[in-house]
């Protein structure tokens, strides 16, 4: 991994006061900079942890990661220059490629310069009197600004479960979501995989491919549809390229920011054969549009249960061996009430000799063993390597390990003790001049992220240019709007068949001892974007802005 020092005396040298700190350099850390500092003149620093630009796709580099969303929608749509000179070689973009795209992004907007890396925010604590915030790094020094953004991402604090033993393996482990940056050799190596989310099914068919033996460890099975990974044509490469307002309209309206539309079709509007031939089409088109089949598909049970049928089955039919695919099959939660992984010959990969499955449901893990993972049967697995794919204290996590205290030293953690509570997914009462950018309370998740960024970005910016023009100083959020907002996710989210997979991230349910609520907003999109418009139109509806 690279590790550049920091210059405590470069630093030193550096002005610390700033009109605006965003911590985070990924998509929203590039975007707001850009927006603060070319658009509206703001002095701005961004402090990154990591040592070079990404956010997650700096973090997340293990075998068979992808980004799920189709590359010509993963990417900014603010610069037509941009939007014409990138091109993206394959329809689901490696760490790698993205990787690519943001340097030349941070490159070609010359934003390196205000990003400070290896920089770790430890505290941000907001001075009434002066007005700002006074933000400190890992490494004791200070800086102070009037607005800070955090751009920390969703998925980036990993969690690594608290099995005893793991102290003592012998082997090596690693966490998909901090991979080393020099890659894992698998050649030859017994290898354990806890965890079959979006990240473990890509991973596992990768490992399999080289490792001399895979043992999957599977708490709750999944769903997976093909993602039909190929490169793009150079006939869509040239669509993409002179498309950019079409493409950019279908995902403004999309309901999760893709681009595409759900169907209008209902499921149980047609014959069950025509429900078949249509989940057959979307099957072989493959990845998430698999989702927009129906319109109804996570809004009401009975359309959900068709795709429960038509996907189970489909496992059935790919794993040959029957207890095998029993257990793959044997899914306790509807289809898309958790993130639905899309995948590269995940069931196939069941049918290998060297790769097998253990359902720690029925046979829980006990303990890591020096030699490798010991279930409660007694069953011990001799392990090499084991890879934790085992997702992120998702959401509030990347904001609560931080020491974050608003106004009469009130921290996040206090103010979120129940649970996270905000007023549009954008601010916390008691927090002022704080703005978080896809958040829980917003979209984010539920949405192809770098829509969901560029609209809380574009908010943002538009925002604190309104309190400059006049010449107002703060805005935080009344306690009745966030009462009210608070309540408008739960019915959204209440309005889907997303509550109903008891142990899913977006309820914090991965961790131990976290509140269960639901954290996204999923109203929608194209719905949450006429919101923050209108309450943004309505001179700031739900928020006190004052000199
Ligand atoms: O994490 P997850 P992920 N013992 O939390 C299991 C995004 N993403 O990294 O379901 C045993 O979904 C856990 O089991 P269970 C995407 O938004 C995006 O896969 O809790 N098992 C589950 O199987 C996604 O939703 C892309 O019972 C344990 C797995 O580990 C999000 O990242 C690509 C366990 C964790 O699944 C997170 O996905 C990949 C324990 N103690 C991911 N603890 C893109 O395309 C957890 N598990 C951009």
């Amino acid at each position: 991994m690279a590790t550049t020092s920091i210059d405590k005396n470069a630093v030193k040298s550096e002005s610390s006061h700033f009109d605006a700190l965003v911590i985070g350099a990924g998509f929203s850390g590039l975007y707001q900079l850009l927006c603060l500092r070319d658009r509206l003149g703001l002095s701005v620093k961004v402090l990154e942890a990591g040592a070079g630009v990404g956010g997650t796709w700096y973090w997340n580099r293990y075998p068979g990661a992808r980004c799920d969303s189709e590359s010509h929608s993963y990417c900014y749509t603010f610069s037509e220059d941009l939007w014409k000179e990138w091109e993206w070689s394959e329809k689901y973009p490696g760490p790698p490629e993205i990787m690519r795209y943001l340097n030349h992004v941070a490159d070609k907007f010359d934003l390196k310069r205000d990003i400070r890396f290896n920089t770790k925010v430890e505290s941000a604590h907001y001075d009434e009197k002066a007005n700002v915030w006074r933000v400190t790094t890992a490494i004791g020094e200070t800086c102070t600004a009037q607005f800070l953004i955090t751009a920390v991402g969703c998925l980036s604090t990993a969690n690594v479960p608290d099995i005893p033993g793991l102290d003592a393996f012998q082997g090596k482990w690693y966490h998909t979501g901090h991979w080393p940056h020099e890659g894992v050799d698998f050649n030859g190596k017994r290898v354990g995989q806890i965890g079959t989310g979006s990240t473990g099914i890509q991973a596992a068919p990768v490992i399999a491919e080289t490792a001399r033996h895979l043992t999957m460890f599977q708490r709750t099975a999944n769903y997976s549809v093909p993602a039909r990974n190929g490169p793009l044509t150079p006939e869509f490469s040239h669509w993409i390229r002179d498309n950019k307002d079409e493409i950019q309209k279908t995902m403004r309206a999309a309901v999760n920011g893709h681009p595409f539309l759900l169907s209008e079709t209902l499921a149980l509007s047609v014959t069950p054969q025509e429900r078949e031939a249509i989940y057959e089409k979307a099957w072989e088109t493959g990845g998430l549009r698999f989702r927009g089949a129906f319109r109804d598909l996570v809004t009401s049970n009975e359309a959900n249960a068709t795709a429960v049928t038509f996907l189970k089955r489909k496992i059935r039919e790919i794993v040959k061996d029957p207890v095998t695919a029993e257990k793959l099959a044997n899914i306790d939660h509807p289809y898309a009430a958790k993130r639905p992984p899309i995948d590269t010959d995940y069931f196939e990969t069941f049918n290998r000799d060297n790769v097998d499955l253990v359902d720690i449901r029925a046979d829980p893990i006990e303990c890591i063993t020096p030699a490798g993972i010991r279930t409660k049967s007694g069953a011990d697995y001799p392990l090499d390597i084991i890879v934790f794919a085992t997702g992120f204290d998702g959401m509030t996590g990347s904001l609560l390990k931080m020491d974050i205290r608003g106004r009469d030293d009130l921290s996040l953690k206090k103010a979120w003790a129940a649970g996270p509570r905000n007023y549009i997914g954008l601010q916390v009462a008691g927090f002022p001049n704080m703005f978080m950018v896809t958040g829980p309370g917003s979209p984010s998740v539920l949405c192809n992220m770098p829509v969901a960024i560029e609209q809380h970005v574009e908010w943002i910016t538009d925002c604190i240019a309104h309190l400059r023009n006049a010449g107002l100083a703060r805005i935080e959020p009344e306690e009745e709007a966030v009462d009210s907002w608070v309540a408008q996710v739960n019915a959204a989210a209440n309005a889907t068949v997303l509550p109903q997979a008891k142990h899913s991230w977006y309820l914090g349910a991965n961790i131990p001892g976290k509140p269960r609520v639901f954290m996204p907003y999923a109203g929608g999109m194209a719905h949450y974007r006429k919101i923050c418009a209108d309450v943004a139109a309505n001179n700031y509806q739900g928020f006190k802005l004052s000199a």
